[in-house]
């Protein structure tokens, strides 16, 4: 062999020998990489879900966004030491859950079917949980009012039950549901959720929820502080921004204390709107601060759905209530309850909200209308005043 073709054949050989190198440590990264990050998407599996799900689902639960898998430093003091479990003799679980992963990946379209989700949630009947080795800090009843929709139902379980789990409370999931065809009453619908809750067991925290509003960061801890908190601060459908200062609608979390401060909810408030803004006076006059957590954990995704009839009494009924609230609340809720049951993965409340005063009243025998304006407006004066001038 000439000592030129002797030279060629060298350089080859060390050109395959650096090559070899180089895709051996490209080998090695990437088995390191998907180690990690499969040691990671079964941790935050073992919290939520059994073995043996999609690769899609297990995107959906374990999120995309973060690229540290657990939060070594608390963002913010997000907890309070404020009880604990009923009846648990375990050491209080830590301040911070180490469960939590920061922005997660909403699932926000084609939710799996009702049998999927209740082998697959992992939580007690009635939609309760609490976290296995530690005494949660926080017992939680989360209230949606709710009435025919079905896919966002499925949606906001598959979401939120691993959410909830991560956070490692002591909760319960009620989805209080309307009957009948008269306007949604979603204010009272809350009332009703917290009056049956109650009957439960001792919840000290009620976070008053829609059921078309999934959070897209678990650091948006569902605990109530000293003041009631507004949750649903950063919204997508509304560019992520807080439409005026006092808004109270979408999510919010309120002790059981302070809830009964108040008197709860108003119960007048048929049809869209007003309902949160009267809760945000009863607040203001018992000198309650609404609190916020920053728009960069407090943000959800908003499911698609038709826009809600208005009421059109809403401004009017508000500036009644100014001085009402005293008496339009939780001490004067009256419904009917239909169903409460407890079903794999929620506690089914099913109410009738009309009150049962006016139906039996004979005053409205003669003037259905009258009845029927009643039953949709839900204050006598005003359907009065709203027939006289149409
Ligand atoms: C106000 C409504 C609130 C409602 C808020 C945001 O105008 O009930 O808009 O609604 N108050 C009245 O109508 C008096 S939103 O567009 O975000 O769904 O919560």
């Amino acid at each position: 062999m000439s000592p030129r073709s002797l030279c060629a054949n060298t350089k080859r050989n060390q050109n395959i020998l650096k090559i070899s190198v180089f895709a051996l440590i490209l080998l090695i990264l990437l088995q390191y990489y998907v180690m990690t990050t499969t040691e990671h998407r079964l941790r935050v599996l073992a919290i939520g879900l059994r073995n043996g799900n999609s690769l899609a689902n297990l995107n959906a639960t374990a999120g995309t966004g973060s690229k540290s898998s657990r939060l070594k430093t608390p963002p913010f003091s997000v907890l309070r030491e404020n009880g604990s479990s009923v009846g648990t003799t375990l050491p209080l679980c830590p301040v911070v859950s180490p469960e939590l992963i920061g922005p997660i990946h909403v699932i926000k379209r084609g939710p799996a079917p009702w049998n999927w989700l209740e082998r697959n949630l992992l939580v007690e009947k009635g939609g309760r949980y609490k976290p296995e080795g530690c005494t949660s800090r926080h017992r939680v009843a989360i209230i949606v009012p709710y009435r025919d929709r079905d896919d966002h139902l499925r949606l906001f379980l598959q979401n939120m039950h691993p959410f909830l789990m991560r956070q490692q409370l002591d909760y319960g999931i009620y989805i209080v549901e309307q009957a009948g065809r008269t306007a949604f009453n979603r204010a009272k619908l809350f009332n009703i959720g917290y009056a049956e809750s109650i009957k439960d067991y001792d919840w000290q925290c009620f976070i008053f929820h829609d059921v078309d509003l999934v959070p897209e960061d678990d650091r948006n801890i569902y605990s109530c502080p000293d003041h009631p908190r507004h949750l649903s601060v950063a919204i997508d459908k509304f560019r992520y921004s807080l439409p005026y200062d006092d808004i109270f609608g979408g999510a919010s979390a309120i002790s059981r204390e302070m809830f009964e401060k108040v008197n709860g909810f108003s119960n007048v408030f048929f049809g869209w709107g007003g309902e949160d803004d009267d809760m945000s006076t009863r607040l203001r006059k018992h000198n309650l601060i609404i609190t916020r957590y920053p728009e960069r954990f407090a943000r959800y995704r908003m499911l698609s759905h038709k826009a809600a009839v208005k009421n059109r009494e809403r401004h009017s009924i508000l500036t009644q209530n100014l001085n009402h609230s005293h008496k339009d609340g939780i001490n004067s809720l009256d419904y009917k309850l239909k169903t409460k049951e407890q079903r794999p993965l929620y506690t089914r409340v099913l109410a009738d909200v009309i009150s049962t005063k006016v139906e039996d009243d004979t005053r409205w025998k003669d003037n259905p209308r009258l009845l029927q304006l009643v039953k949709e407006i839900g204050s006598v004066d005003l359907a009065r005043a709203y027939l006289s001038s149409s």
